[in-house]
């Protein structure tokens, strides 16, 4: 398919790289997972995976070379535990993974599907096997969140996306404790509009820090008479002040396009949860749900995603949006 746009992303040929048949015990659906390099340098992949309820719980597939040969716990590494974490009644969904080198654990920032509906909830975990819950700590509506992985002064940070009046815009949030959040800030927000980022945005991966400032993949989701269409864009913000961005694409960067992205469960959808960066500080692996319904990778590099950003990017107004005017809620 002939196109002028360039091309950020490669898809890995064997893609989707891990579907439902390559679970060791009986699941629906594996999406969405939360990704990580261990010490070792084990790509660790904390994967979605919904059962025929229609509940999901978490399990860890770990790969040497974070392609293929997947080791995949043998049962669920982490279940929802309603009994105990009533917030969790309709599962845990989406999770993102931040190594805290203050704590020396990986945080887990994750989706409690609750009566009031989805929230944002925390785990710490040093090995992935054993976890401590934090409980939530944005209540509903709201998800698409993650951790900064070390503090902003004297303050943790995070990112998430609660659901406002017209339309789901990226906040950022700070705590002294990881317990009690405040300071609230709106971060970016979604355009309106024609415009594939109009209403309904989140954020994707966790941010990665670089020497430019805090590089942040985003989904926009794009109501169309056929549904939903979830597409990736890039921004930037200040590395002291991350609520401050720098700057925005206007146009997305990724987007369904095979057949594993366009059909499945929820056709149209590309929803990355987690990256890692290979040895070279450089080469970026998304890892990403397709179609809510098997996981895919695709490759890029921090420096090409900037190096657009400097080409495309250009700053938000103080509003930090479109000035147009504001369309339906999504
Ligand atoms: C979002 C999240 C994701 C899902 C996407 C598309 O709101 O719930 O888990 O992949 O919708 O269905």
């Amino acid at each position: 398919m002939p196109t002028h746009y360039p091309r950020l992303f490669q898809r890995h040929p064997r893609n989707p790289i891990l579907t439902a048949a390559d679970w060791p015990y009986a699941v629906h659906s594996v999406f969405n997972p939360g990704a990580t390099r261990l010490a070792d340098g084990t790509t660790l992949l904390l994967v979605r995976v919904e059962d025929r309820r229609g509940h999901s719980h978490f399990c860890v597939a770990r790969s040497a070379n974070g392609i293929d040969s997947w080791q995949i716990d043998p049962q669920p590494t982490l279940q929802p535990d309603p009994e105990r974490f009533p917030e969790e009644l309709w599962g845990i969904e989406d999770p993102r993974i931040t190594y805290l080198p203050e704590l020396g654990q990986y945080a887990v920032v994750f989706t409690a599907f609750s009566g009031s509906g989805p929230g944002v909830a925390l785990a710490l975990t040093r090995d992935f096997r054993t976890f401590e819950r934090y409980g939530v700590i944005m209540p509903p509506e709201d998800k698409d969140a993650a951790l900064f992985p070390h503090r902003i002064g004297e303050y943790w940070a995070a990112i998430h996306r609660p659901v406002g009046y017209n339309s789901a815009n990226v906040w950022l949030s700070y705590s002294p404790d990881l317990r009690h959040w405040g300071s609230h800030k709106l971060m970016l927000a979604a355009r309106h509009g024609a415009w594939w980022d109009a209403n309904k945005i989140g954020l994707s991966p966790p941010p990665i820090a670089t020497a430019q400032g805090w590089l942040v993949i985003y989904h926009g989701v794009r109501q169309t008479a056929a549904g939903s269409l979830y597409r990736l864009g890039l921004a930037l913000f200040d590395i002291n002040t991350p609520e401050r961005c720098l700057k925005r694409g206007d146009e997305w960067v990724f987007g369904p396009e095979e057949a594993y992205e366009q059909r499945g469960d929820v056709g149209n959808v590309v929803f990355p949860c987690g990256y890692t960066l290979e040895a070279d500080g450089d080469t970026l692996r998304l890892y990403y749900g397709a179609a809510d319904t098997s996981i895919a990778l695709a490759t890029s590099s921090v420096s090409a995603l900037l190096e657009w950003l400097g080409q495309h990017g250009r700053p938000v107004g103080e509003r930090n949006g479109d000035r147009g005017r504001k369309g339906p809620a999504a």
